[in-house]
């Protein structure tokens, strides 16, 4: 597979787990001392082992040590580490054209995203998309659209949402430690309300929608309301799957009441979910829908895509951004979308849900620390409580600590850190998740 120096495609990484030194290894313990004299300490260091390469399902550190990878860096690399047709479409991309700025002098492939966006992006009406490069940009895009074409200021969102780090997106996410805390002021007009968490609320998906929309109504008002912005599965939040009929309940009142209805897919779109967009498991069909992760296999694009009318609110000008719809990352979209249709990576993320819950259950019966394993596809998880029943984050870092000295990286996610997530991108095989899991149960026996 490798070719000459410089041009080789994939340098082979075998399928396994290999741990070769003591873990941080000291390569990775010689990188830990530099980045703590350069790195600013906001940007958080969720692993002591710095990687050299990546491929499948694996990520080879700089001492050699094989890593199963449980995260796709939080969903990202959804085709697989690697993917080799993602490789060479951006490779030969950038000995093409590495940038004009679309709007200076635009080209096919930022076009071909768009199109393949409304294609693949729910509702069969005309759709138009604005591409960006990160995926705060998308959901601030999204409501900058919302207002313009409604009107309104108001923006609503859930608690345990995650929409990011901009001064917008920090006043939408539910989190004050570590995301917003000390970085105001903050953008107004931010109205939230709980959603559906049914192993927290035990509300059937219409009774937390009612109370969703009565909280709505009584702090803020329908009907100043631009949109509310809802992830499909919350992520960060905690792989939040809510409660069947929730997203179709919201949807309609939204509708009924001239709300723009926003999925951030954020973390659950493109294939995660066993369908290109989590919404799709409910049927439900959003105004707007904001992608980015998992849409360009590790390079950055993330995207607005919804009702032409709507998403013509704005003006030429209005939207855009320097790197936003980079060719380089545009070419790796399209290889994306390719490669999810021609390798049937839906059906692969619907298989590993199937290999995977009953797993996951199996462990919850045997320890009694798995308080709720849930999700959908490769988006799973589960939440982990004490002996009585409350919350248990530090249970949550030691298996991550026990994991990783065993060759596996997990990710832990929820709004009181206590639920750990596995994203395993789709080129994990059956026999590498089987193994995960039985890390997993050695890492609760030894709680
Ligand atoms: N909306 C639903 O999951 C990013 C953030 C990790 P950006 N989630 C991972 C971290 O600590 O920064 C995310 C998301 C949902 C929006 C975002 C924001 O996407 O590409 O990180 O800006």
């Amino acid at each position: 597979m490798s070719t000459v120096a410089g041009t080789a495609a994939i340098v082979p990484l075998p399928q396994s787990r290999l741990i070769a030194t003591e873990i941080p290894g000291p390569n990775s313990r010689a990188l830990a001392e530099r980045r703590a004299a350069v790195v600013a300490r906001g940007v958080s260091l969720g692993s002591p082992v710095y990687a050299a390469r990546a491929h499948g399902g694996i990520i080879e550190d700089v001492d050699g040590n094989r890593f199963l990878d449980m995260t796709s860096g939080i969903g990202v690399v959804t085709v697989g580490h690697t993917d080799e047709a993602v490789v060479e479409a951006a490779r030969a991309e950038l000995g093409r054209l590495t940038h004009t700025m679309f709007p200076t002098v635009p080209y096919e492939s930022y076009v071909r995203v768009a199109e393949l966006l409304a294609e693949h992006t729910p509702g069969g009406f005309p759709k138009k998309s604005v591409i960006v490069s990160t995926g705060a940009e998308a959901v601030e895009n999204a409501v900058k659209i919302a207002r313009r074409f409604t009107g309104r200021p108001g923006v609503a969102v859930l608690d345990h949402g995650y929409h990011g780090r901009t001064n917008l997106t920090m006043a939408m996410t539910y989190k004050a430690h570590p995301y917003s805390a000390g970085f105001g002021p903050f953008a107004s007009d931010v109205v939230r309300a709980p959603g559906s968490y049914p192993f927290r609320d035990g509300l059937t998906g219409p009774e937390a929608a009612a109370r969703t929309i009565a909280i709505l109504e009584k702090t803020y008002g329908a009907e100043h309301l631009a949109c509310i912005v809802v992830e499909p599965v919350q992520g960060e939040g905690g792989f939040i799957v809510p409660a069947d009929g929730y997203l179709a309940a919201i949807a309609e009142w939204a509708r009924a009441n001239g709300v723009l209805f926003v999925a951030d897919e954020i973390q659950s779109g493109i294939a995660r979910t066993g369908y290109w967009y989590a919404v799709d498991h409910e049927g439900v069909v959003p105004d707007l829908v904001a992608t980015a992760k998992g849409v360009a296999g590790g390079l950055p694009l993330a995207a607005v895509t919804g009702r032409a009318d709507v998403m013509d609110a704005s003006g030429p000008g209005g939207l855009g951004g320097t790197f936003g719809g980079n060719p380089v990352a545009c070419a790796a979209a399209i290889a994306v979308f390719e490669r999810i249709e021609s390798a049937g990576l839906l059906g692969r993320a619907r298989a590993i849900g199937e290999l995977l819950l009953p797993e996951l259950r199996r462990l919850q019966a045997a320890h009694p620390a798995v308080g709720d394993v849930r999700g959908r596809g490769a988006m799973l998880a589960i939440e982990l409580v004490n002996a009585q029943g409350e919350p248990d984050a530090a249970a949550v870092g030691s298996i991550i600590a026990f994991a990783l000295q065993r060759g596996v990286v997990l990710l832990s996610a929820g709004s009181d850190g206590n639920v750990l997530r596995f994203l395993p991108n789709l080129a994990t095989s059956d026999e590498l998740l089987l193994e995960a899991v039985a890390v997993l149960d050695e890492a609760l026996a030894s709680l």
